[in-house]
């Protein structure tokens, strides 16, 4: 039964309204990662690091999966071996579409962690700095999402799946972002068969035995099919 591990990146939620980092006019361009992405910027500015996750909570609740995230869910289901989602993604989108146990290496939108004590909780559609930890009270409460300096989460069970992976699949990401734009290479060591799905090549391409160029929502569908 062939495992097959799939990396998933801003270029999957594209087609669902949500804007990714690099593209022109992405998220990055309004913003410097320096500012609202890193544990310094949050220490500096945090109502303006809330501002920023705030707009993507709001615009992700009313975001709807794509055809290449219900293509990945359908997959899920009828595949006889083990189908694993890494995302990048903080959106819920897999979830929405049916998938299971994805693994959110980058934390979620969804998501409320306090700083001071590392509770996590449901968080509220917006959230600000003067927000009290409901377990240790602390005014420490921030999105649990994993900013630049910080340590993925799930790490070490990433690195058995890409180890395990018989395929590995990369799905609307510009490999710029570290660990994750090293998984392909980890894969190729376990002699896995990488597909890279992308809208054009990616810093990354290289890496992959083969690349199918286009919109995730064209490309995955047929790839699943
Ligand atoms: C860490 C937070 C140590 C939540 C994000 C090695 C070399 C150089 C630098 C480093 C290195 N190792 C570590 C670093 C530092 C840093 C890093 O990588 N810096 C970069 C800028 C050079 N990395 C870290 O700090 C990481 N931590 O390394 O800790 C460690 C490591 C391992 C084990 C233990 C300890 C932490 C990085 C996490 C940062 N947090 N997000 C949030 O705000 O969302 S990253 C952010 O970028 C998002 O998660 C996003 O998903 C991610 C990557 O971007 P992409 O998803 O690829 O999106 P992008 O816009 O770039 O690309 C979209 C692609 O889709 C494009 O190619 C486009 O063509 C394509 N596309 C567009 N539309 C479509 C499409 N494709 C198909 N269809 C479409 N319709």
């Amino acid at each position: 039964m062939r495992k097959i591990v799939i990396l998933t990146g801003a270029g999957i939620s594209a087609e669902s309204g949500l804007g990714t980092f690099r593209d022109a006019g992405g998220l990055w361009a309004r913003h410097r990662i320096e500012d609202v992405a890193t544990p310094e910027g949050f220490a500096r500015d945090p109502a303006l690091v809330h501002r920023f996750y705030n707009a993507r909570r709001a615009q992700a609740v009313e975001a709807r999966p794509n055809p290449a995230h219900a293509a990945l869910a359908r997959l899920q289901a009828a595949h006889d071996g083990e189908v694993v989602i890494i995302t990048q993604n903080v959106d819920g989108l897999h979830e929405t579409a049916g998938a299971q146990n994805v693994i959110h290496m980058h934390g979620m939108l969804s998501g409320a962690l306090c700083a001071a004590c590392d509770a996590r909780w449901q968080a509220p559609l917006a959230m600000g700095p003067g927000d009290a930890c409901p377990v240790c009270a602390a005014r420490a409460a921030r999105p649990d999402v994993v900013w630049f300096g910080e340590i993925p989460y799930r790490m070490v069970e990433i690195g058995q799946h890409l180890d395990e992976a018989d395929v590995f699949v990369a799905i609307g990401t510009s490999g710029q972002v570290w660990p994750a734009a090293g998984f392909a290479q980890q894969a190729a060591r376990g002699g896995a068969w990488r597909v890279e799905m992308n809208l054009e090549p990616s810093d990354i391409t290289g890496d992959f035995s083969e690349t199918r160029l286009g919109r995730a929502s064209e490309v995955v569908p047929v790839w699943v099919a």
